[in-house]
């Protein structure tokens, strides 16, 4: 990697937290051009380009991605975010100069060993749960990643004796070569990004990659009660650690008695009661027993997980209780960013529920979440955004008619706010991405939040 950035000109795709803390990176490993490029305008870029002017060996190029930018080119580091099928890629491709994802270009400066997960689902919620976990063992601890904190980042602060958790995404993996973490855990596969990848096949290879240059000695972790993430075994080159809700894998982290146990290949080790899990849900038990995993992967002893698993509350925007306003109980789950999370959401929250969903067309199909509305207590769906009309038809197909569409997400808890009876649950659950509308999730959930928050202001601080 660093044949090609020393004294070399690279061009960086993307100016937002990757791209940045790329372009940051390749400064300090000595490149010769940065040449940068993004297709917003350069006014709606003012902040980003300010922090690179003072380095008169960056180029910054807005508005369009174009193909000249490639001349003398000798890699390129994408953003995640950018469709693979982006022309000047393509373009790239053909004249044979590698594309990297951020994730790559951090792995080969990376000080320190890496504890990697990806998943569908239950990722951010995991990564964070087993930072928690590592900070009782490990003297710095970096979560890192798509979590929110860009891994070239993580990598730039990191010391020797440091651990870095990362939350990849398949964006993240689609682009990498030699990228090597210690412990590399799947957590589960469903359809998603569909739109990005092309198929399925391409976006479970994505996943796949995490297990790519690993050797023996490392720790591969597999939910084994998935039947995609377990036909991934034999993808896996280190020790293979399955975890189970349902079954006893040996070696493995699985329940038994109402306990999560450890399997070390020989005995079982209590880790702690699952009641004792603070996170609530069926799902966000599959996460404890994949931190679970990670964490003993990783040699953390078994009362510094438990003490973990006790005291973790949970991640922002991921069923996040954000007020009560008569009753009524607002949660927050921007997160749930497709069917099968917002399938995961109705069933941990127990009671009748009003639904707010929709968003950004992925491909997803919305079928078996629309047959799952009226059996997990939905009372009524709000739909918004460019899935609307889509998830509309999947409802009334499954013979569920309490559909409203909204204008925006005010508009939607207001008419939720309007049709909730004491006891009912307000659920934000998109089940699609935000980006037909905000800027990212977080903005979805943090815009939900605000409005609950204006309309518990205008009950006169009511509970
Ligand atoms: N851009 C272009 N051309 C394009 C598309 C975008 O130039 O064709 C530019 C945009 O104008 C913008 C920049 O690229 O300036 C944005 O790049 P990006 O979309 O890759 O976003 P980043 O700010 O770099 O954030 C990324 C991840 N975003 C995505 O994968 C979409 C963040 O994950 C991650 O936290 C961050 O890197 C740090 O690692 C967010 C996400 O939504 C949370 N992830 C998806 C998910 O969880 O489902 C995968």
């Amino acid at each position: 990697m660093l044949e090609k950035i020393a004294g070399k000109r690279v061009l960086v795709l993307g100016l937002g937290r990757s791209g940045r803390a790329a372009a940051r990176l390749l400064l300090r490993a000595g490149v010769d051009t940065l040449v940068i490029n993004d297709n917003k305008r350069k006014d709606l870029l003012q902040e980003e380009i300010g922090e690179l002017c003072a380095f008169p060996n960056v180029q910054v190029f807005t508005g369009v991605h174009r193909a000249e930018l490639l001349q003398d080119i000798s890699m390129v580091i994408k953003s995640p975010g950018i469709n693979p099928r982006l022309s000047l890629l393509k373009e790239a491709g053909r004249r044979g100069i590698e594309i990297f994802s951020e994730v790559e270009l951090a792995y080969h400066f990376c000080p320190v060993p890496i504890a990697a997960i990806t998943g569908t689902n239950g990722k951010t919620t995991t990564v964070a749960l087993t930072g928690e976990i590592f900070r009782r063992q490990f003297p710095r601890v970096q979560v890192a990643g798509n979590i929110g904190f860009p891994l070239c980042e993580a990598v730039m602060q990191s010391d020797a004796g440091d651990y870095i958790v990362a939350e990849l995404s398949s964006f993240q993996l689609a682009d990498v070569r030699d990228f090597h973490p210690r412990i590399a855990a799947i957590l589960n596969i469903s359809p998603d990004h569909l739109d990005y990848h092309g198929s399925m096949e391409d976006y479970i290879g994505a996943k796949r990659n995490i297990f790519l240059r690993q050797q023996p000695g490392d720790w591969s972790i597999l939910n084994w009660d998935d039947s995609l993430t377990r036909d991934l075994a034999p993808f896996v080159r280190g020790n293979l650690l399955p975890f189970s809700r349902h079954v006893q894998p040996s070696p493995g982290v699985f329940i038994k008695e109402g306990y999560i146990l450890i399997n070390d290949g020989s005995e079982n080790i209590p880790v702690c009661p699952i009641a004792e899990v603070r996170i609530p849900g069926e799902h966000n038990l599959e996460n404890a027993l994949a931190a679970t995993a990670v964490s003993w992967a990783a040699g953390v002893a078994v009362e510094g997980i438990a003490a973990g698993l006790r005291i973790f509350p949970g991640v922002p925007h991921r069923l996040e209780e954000v007020g009560i306003i008569r009753g009524v109980k607002y949660v927050n789950d921007s997160k749930g960013t497709n069917p099968e999370a917002t399938l995961k959401a109705i069933k941990a929250l127990k009671g009748p529920k009003i639904l707010i969903a929709g968003g950004m067309n992925k491909g997803s199909s919305f079928s078996p979440l629309a047959l799952s509305l009226a059996k997990e207590e939905v009372k009524i769906l709000l739909l918004l955004g460019e899935t609307a009309p889509l998830l509309e038809e999947a409802a009334r197909r499954a013979g569920f008619n309490a559909v409203l569409a909204v204008t925006d997400l005010r508009d939607a808890v207001r008419k939720a706010f309007h049709s909730a009876a004491e006891g009912d649950i307000v659920l934000l659950s998109p089940a699609c991405a935000s980006w037909d509308m905000f800027r990212d999730y977080e903005e979805r959930g943090e815009i939900f939040r605000r409005e609950v928050l204006a309309l518990k202001e205008g009950c006169g601080h009511e509970k």
